[in-house]
């Protein structure tokens, strides 16, 4: 932080009508704008119901208001906060006296910013306050929130330590003469090494879950047309949100919704059904429809069991289709006869339902979240890294790999410490903290070694 920062304020809520609206203030000047507003000296941690008078002692609003003493504040500096009534003209008026008593407006994202640059957080848990704000679904949440408590951040440092400890080592061993390194010492190296390897290995192989999580699961009805796709749509969200009707070919855009289904959050796209002969108009449709369903994380298909032969899939996606998890459904239960026309994919779990009655609903469901569950979800893991993290590790594990192979064929001490020492910084770049502290101290601990 600039030694000395600005007192800024904002909104912390949406701007409309609402029934309470919370304004923010941060800053070396945060105390002197409340005592200046409140005509008495702030409390810190006590709430204070007051009226607020703006600068020309007009009465705005009744606010309840309350000081945080910095340091142990969001922000780290002192912090006012105050929620009046959540009426748009209310907020705006109140904001622009903050603003004649020397406030700036809030950047996006600046309370965080401060957190962050005054220590309060990491930047991994900088990242955590938004993905906890836009967490949708339970697994997500629990991710998100596991992020803003600092579990990356422990993870990490788990593996830093690590690192650490090799670096010291190295350092130790660069004034040795190669030949006198002791073998055991050598094959320690080693080892801690490919340890390392595998700790940041299985850290960014939850990106993909990751990704899972902050994106929503893609979830894409595919079918011939008439099969039932919308009317499924319909069944599974609660809602007609999808137009139904006899025709074929009454989808011609796809939709797209977000579905909450037991702990995950889906993106449920109808679309338009797959005819392989289709007019010129329809023709559009499918070319979204495929192009939906190479995007997907999960594919539902669905045919209509009263139909002796279910339809080819266009030849695009066939290959997709055997990388992706499938669950067949056999619509249209109600009318079809005991017999169920023969599976077109092997690999795939079948449901049987009808759109009509809701039967099989339930099954689908739970079928739903189990394929779901099986992308990638890991009941011992509550870290899932995000791009930019998944990229810092990669460039720490390509260090990683550079140092085993300089280690293994006896290569100079110093390139092996350079290449661990960009291990660390890519790993100091995910929580924005590279520890010199910590790194000294471990380097004088064992300073001595073999002198
Ligand atoms: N009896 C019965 N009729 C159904 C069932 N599911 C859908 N239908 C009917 O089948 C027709 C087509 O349903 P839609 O949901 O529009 O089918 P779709 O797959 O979205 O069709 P397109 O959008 O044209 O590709 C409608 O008349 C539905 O009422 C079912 O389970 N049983
Ligand atoms: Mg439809």
């Amino acid at each position: 932080m600039s030694p000395n920062p600005d007192t800024v304020a904002a909104l912390a809520t949406p701007a409309g009508t609402a029934a309470l609206a919370l304004i923010r203030v941060t800053g070396p000047a945060a105390a002197a704008v409340a005592r200046g507003v409140l005509g008495r000296e702030p409390e810190p941690r006590r709430a204070r119901h007051a009226p607020y008078r703006d600068l020309a002692g007009t009465e705005i609003d009744d606010v309840v208001a309350t000081f945080f003493a910095g340091p142990k504040s969001y922000t780290g500096e002192d912090v006012w906060e105050l929620s009046c009534h959540g009426n748009p003209y209310i907020a705006q008026r109140i904001l622009e006296d903050l603003v004649a008593r020397g406030c700036r407006l809030a950047e996006p994202g600046e309370f965080t910013r401060r957190a962050f640059l005054n220590g309060r957080m990491d930047l991994s848990q900088a990242e955590a306050v938004m993905e906890v704000i836009h967490a949708r679904g339970e697994r997500a949440l629990a991710a998100a929130r596991h992020h803003l408590q600092g579990g990356l951040g422990r993870r990490l440092g788990e593996i830093v330590d690590r690192v650490l400890g090799v670096l010291a080592r190295l350092e130790a061993y660069i004034d040795f003469p190669e030949e006198d390194l002791p073998p055991e010492d050598r094959g320690l190296v080693a080892s801690e090494l490919e340890l390392i390897h595998l700790m940041i290995n299985r850290l960014s192989s939850t990106s993909r879950y990751g990704e899972l999580l902050r994106e929503g699961v893609r979830t894409v009805l595919l079918g011939a047309p008439n099969a039932g796709k919308s009317s499924l749509l319909n069944r599974l969200l609660g809602e007609e949100r999808a137009l139904v009707s006899p025709e074929p070919g009454t989808t011609r855009d796809y939709l797209e919704e977000r579905w909450i289904v037991g702990p995950h959050c889906l993106r449920l796209v109808d679309t338009a059904g797959l005819n392989l002969a289709p007019a010129p108009v329809e023709r559009l449709g499918i070319a979204k429809t495929v192009e939906r369903a190479l995007g997907a994380d999960l594919w539902i298909l669905v045919l209509d069991a009263t139909q002796a032969t279910p339809p080819e899939l266009p030849a695009e996606l066939q290959a997709k289709g055997r990388e992706l998890p499938v669950i067949v459904v056999q619509n249209k239960l109600d009318l079809a006869s005991a017999g169920a026309p023969p599976l077109p994919w092997p690999g795939a779990s079948v449901v049987r339902t009808s759109a009509l009655t809701g039967e099989g609903l339930e099954a689908l469901r739970a079928e739903i979240i189990r394929r779901v569950d099986a992308l990638g979800y890991d009941p011992g893991e509550l870290v899932a890294v995000n791009a930019r993290h998944a990229v810092a590790l990669a460039e720490a594990a390509t260090g990683v790999t550079a140092a085993r192979v300089q280690w293994r064929d006896h290569g100079p001490v110093e390139l092996v410490a350079s290449e661990i020492r960009g291990v660390l910084d890519a790993c100091g770049r995910i929580t924005g903290r590279i520890d010199h502290e910590r790194m000294l101290d471990a380097l004088f601990a064992t300073f001595c070694i073999g002198k």
